[in-house]
């Protein structure tokens, strides 16, 4: 079975072949990008069974995209392919050494992707998984997108944990109202979201505010750049599967492959440990930053592999942070994280090396 369906708007990208402005840059190299697929692609690298549900165009770059994915071991069965709008592609440019900001150009209005609506997306395929995770990109897309992610986060009986992005990214909502990102946030069992963005998409400030924002029982990962990550948690802990009707509250059952049993299964909010609310802050790895794009679908995928494990919170963050580490030291969006066995070592180093 499937642990982890992420489902989004991928997009060919071109990386330049050197850094300066997009009027500079004399030629770009091709990679593919799309956060909801990067998580899939990082989680599929980590050992997970994952799928990436999504829409694109039947064309040359559709192929590409498709193949690449897929080439992770991501299962791609459920991508539509749109006979009449073509994929997204986008361009971005590069600074020295990862320093500033960077310029992105999308070619995506009108893609196959912002095409995906309820009438047209596989409904048994999106909630097959243990996990759902979707991010606000979708949700600047168009209004039939909005429209799809306010039905997939709905309360509904067996529904997937959901795990959502907010993902605020000021190019596509310009003129739009990035306020409809809190709502979807405050409908997901599990938000990441950036304190720089939480203030930028919503005018929230610091991470007790985001909680704040963000009620219990959803977990919220506040994430604070090269300082780390803070995880607000009530009565989380390791559980078995509760029924079905109750999916919307609980985190996805163990998997036998992982040994099987309450130690391995992911946490589940317990009734007993619900209002007790746990705040752990994890402080990020430090490095030299090649190229921020990426890093934070690599932190989510992080997270992810390690709640599907079962694993401390703390330690799904050091996941986290050890899998953006290796997606910021690398100039694409994607990079293959280190094996699970390798990661296991790297975050059970003790705080002299966390920090
Ligand atoms: O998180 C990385 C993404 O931003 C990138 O791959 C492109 O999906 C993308 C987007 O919409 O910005």
């Amino acid at each position: 079975t499937t642990e982890v369906v992420c489902l989004g708007e991928s997009m060919v990208t071109f990386l330049p072949s050197q850094p300066g402005r997009l009027a500079d840059v004399p030629s770009f190299g091709r990679g593919i990008g799309g956060a909801e697929s990067n998580v899939a692609c990082a989680l599929a690298a980590a050992g997970h069974r994952t799928a990436w549900v999504g829409r694109v165009g039947a064309d040359g770059f559709g192929d590409h995209l498709v193949e690449t994915i897929g080439g992770y071991g991501v299962d791609t069965s459920a991508v539509r392919r749109d006979p009449e709008r073509p994929t997204g592609i986008y361009f971005r440019t590069a600074t020295d050494r990862g320093a500033g900001a960077h310029e992105v150009a999308y070619y995506r209005a009108g893609s196959a992707a912002s095409a995906m609506s309820p009438a047209n997306v596989p409904y048994e395929e999106v909630f097959a998984g243990r996990v759902l995770h979707l991010s606000g990109i979708t949700a600047a897309l168009s209004a039939d997108c909005l429209e799809l992610l306010r039905e997939l986060t709905a309360p509904r009986p067996g529904r997937p944990l959901v795990s959502f992005d907010v993902n605020h990214r000021p190019h596509l909502w310009r003129g739009g109202d990035s306020s409809v990102l809190l709502e979807l946030a405050r409908r997901a069992d599990l938000v990441f979201v950036g304190e720089d963005e939480a203030e930028e998409a919503w005018g929230i400030v610091g991470a007790e505010a985001i909680r704040a924002a963000l009620p219990e029982p959803a977990v919220v990962v506040v994430k604070r750049g090269s300082a780390g990550a803070t995880v607000f948690a009530s009565g989380l802990r390791p559980g078995p599967r509760s029924s079905n009707a109750g999916g919307a509250e609980t985190a996805p059952a163990s998997h036998s492959s992982e040994g099987g049993g309450a130690e391995n299964a992911p946490a589940s909010r317990s009734r007993e440990g619900a209002g007790a609310e746990v705040v752990t802050s994890v402080p990020a790895l430090r490095v030299d930053v090649v190229a921020a794009v990426g890093a934070g679908d690599a932190f989510a995928a992080g997270f992810l592999s390690a709640t599907l494990r079962g694993l401390p919170v703390r330690d799904r963050v050091r996941h986290g942070h050890l899998m953006a580490a290796a997606a910021l030291t690398v100039p694409g969006d994607l990079t293959v994280p280190p094996a699970r066995d390798h990661a296991d070592r790297l975050v059970a180093l003790d705080e002299a090396a966390w920090g």
